[in-house]
This record gives structure tokens, sequence and C-alpha cells, in this order.
């Protein structure tokens, strides 16, 4: 495994105690990014994922994969140039069409998911250690989703619920503020896609959410095998799982600042390897990049690491 133990650590940070993570002040690494809150499958089953990575579902994944999914923050397609629903195949959002990523694209409905209250406010943090200029599409599948199925485009709604340019960069990661949808129950899909203005590339990401299921009826007869969805007890509150959205931590506010144009020369564009119809060698040319890349990260965070 090429990754460092620091870069490793540094996403284990992430994914627990983001604002504790000193990376805030820390110049770019080379790296990517992708959602940490509501964390995508990508990360939630790769090898830095935690419980996470040993679900079923991270197993069924890794397996139809056939290999880790180490390159967690490199899910990316260049020149889609917004051309998303022409360029990624229907069946195939969640690896963006890339071969190396197919394992994502599993159609289950037990993939490590986030708790969310419908018309709430969503603080997605997407963990990311290179300033990349561009605009982040948020968006949540239609009511009536079916998660047994393969996720489509038909399955999205045409515009997205959120989007946000140039969101500022805080302890290692965006954090976008958006306010969810009201209507959705059950299982759905956020698909996140962040278009890079400073690079030809753009991002996929799935993470799955729950909003509780609807009462069907206001409780006249007695259902035992019916749950109640987020019953409040005081002190029994399952630490492991994500609540609601945090609403009352300080977040940054979106697209304000715009950090300026960045040199090209510190990104390495994939124009020639990672389109989706590039044979099945290119992801790993690409991900041998992104772990020389990553393994540079690492070694800079490290030494800043050490410094604090
Ligand atoms: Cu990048």
């Amino acid at each position: 495994m090429p990754r460092t133990t620091a870069h490793r650590a540094a996403l284990a940070a992430a994914l627990v105690t983001p604002l504790l993570l000193p990376l805030g002040t820390a110049g770019p690494a080379r790296a990517h990014g992708a959602p940490t809150d509501p964390v995508s499958r990508v990360v939630a089953c790769s090898p830095e994922g935690g419980d996470r990575a040993g679900t079923a579902a991270c197993r069924a994944a890794v397996a139809a994969n056939g290999a880790p999914f180490t390159a967690w923050d490199n899910l990316r397609v260049a020149n889609v140039n917004g051309r998303d629903r022409a360029v990624i195949p229907d069946g195939k959002l969640c690896s963006g069409g890339l071969p190396a990523y197919r394992g994502l694209d599993l159609a289950r409905a037990d993939w490590p998911s986030t708790r969310m209250a419908p018309g709430a406010k969503l603080t997605m943090r997407y963990v990311s250690t290179i300033p990349h200029t561009g605009t982040f599409r948020m968006y949540l599948t239609k009511p009536g989703y079916d998660p047994a199925g393969p996720l489509s485009w038909s399955d999205l709604p045409e515009k997205p619920f959120a989007e946000v340019t140039d969101p500022a960069l805080t302890d290692g990661a965006y954090r976008m503020e958006a306010t969810l949808p009201s209507d959705r129950t059950g299982r759905h899909v956020l698909y996140t896609v962040w278009q890079n203005s400073s690079t030809p590339d753009t991002y996929y990401s799935c993470s799955d959410v729950v909003f509780p299921e609807k009462e069907k009826e206001p409780r006249k007869t007695e259902e035992p095998e019916k749950k109640e969805p987020a019953k409040k007890e005081p002190g029994t509150k399952a630490p492991e799982r994500k609540g609601e959205p945090e609403t009352e931590e300080p977040v940054a506010s979106p697209a304000v600042e715009s950090p300026g144009p960045q040199p090209q020369g510190d990104h390495t564009p994939l124009a020639t390897t990672s389109g989706p119809a590039s044979g099945p060698s290119a992801p790993v040319l690409a991900g041998g990049a992104a772990a020389v890349l990553l393994l540079a990260g690492g070694a800079a965070l490290a030494l800043r690491l050490r410094r604090r």
C-alpha cells in the first residue's frame, strides 16, 4: 500500500473529529476529495472507513471491484464540462463510469448510511486537501426511489437541491450548507457532483442517506414489528450514528470568497487516462499517479503535524 500512515491518520481524524484536524492552515497537499458527511460509499468502504468498511455492502463492493478503494479521493472524470448525463452511463453513477470504482454501483439497500431529517439544514463536509475551485451540485433521489435497483439519471431530479461555488476550505474540508428537500422518506442517495474550474476534472460521489419512514396511521392499532424512527429517550442517543445534521456547529459561509486562480502545476490532470471510455489499465495508471501524489501529500502532512 503506497499510502502513508500520516495520510491514513488524517482521514481517520477527519471522519471522527473533523474540527480537531489541524489542516486549516496547511498548504496544499496532493490529493482530491470526497464527502465524509454524509459519508460517501467510497470513503465508507475504503481501507480507512473503519467499522463501515467491514459491512456486508462494503465487502461485496470490494469483491466486485477486485481491489480495495484505496484512492477514495480520486473518483474523477476529465473533460465532462457539465455534460454529466451524457458522459456518465445510467447504472454507473456512483463509480462515475470508472471501472476502478465499479463496486460502488452495486444495487443494494444496505450501504452504510447517514440519518437525515426531511427539510433540515444539511452541512455537507467534503474532505479535500487541495483547494480546487469549482461548483458542487447536490442531488437527492426522487420520492419513491427504489434502492434495490441501479441508480439512473432518471432517479435524480433535473435540478440539484443545492449548488455551491468555491466554498471555503476549513479544517481540511469544504463545508456546504443546504436545506434538504422535505418530502423524502426512507433510503435515498445524495449524489454530489464537483465540477472543477481550476482543473478539467469532475468528481462524483454517492452518499447513502435515510429519512424516517412515514407514520402510516396515527397509532390506532398496535403494530409490534413496526419500528419507531428516532424515538427520543434521554441518555440513549446512539453514539455511532449521525442523527440530524448538525445545526449548532459554526460553518463557513458558502461561496463568498474565491481562493483565486490555481496554478495548474500542482495537480495532474488525467485528461487522457480517466475518461469512462478508456481501457481497463487507465485507472490503474491514474491510481498510481494519485498514489504518488498522495504519498507526497502525506509526507508533507506528517511534517506539518510534527511541527505543531
Ligand atoms: Cu485534485
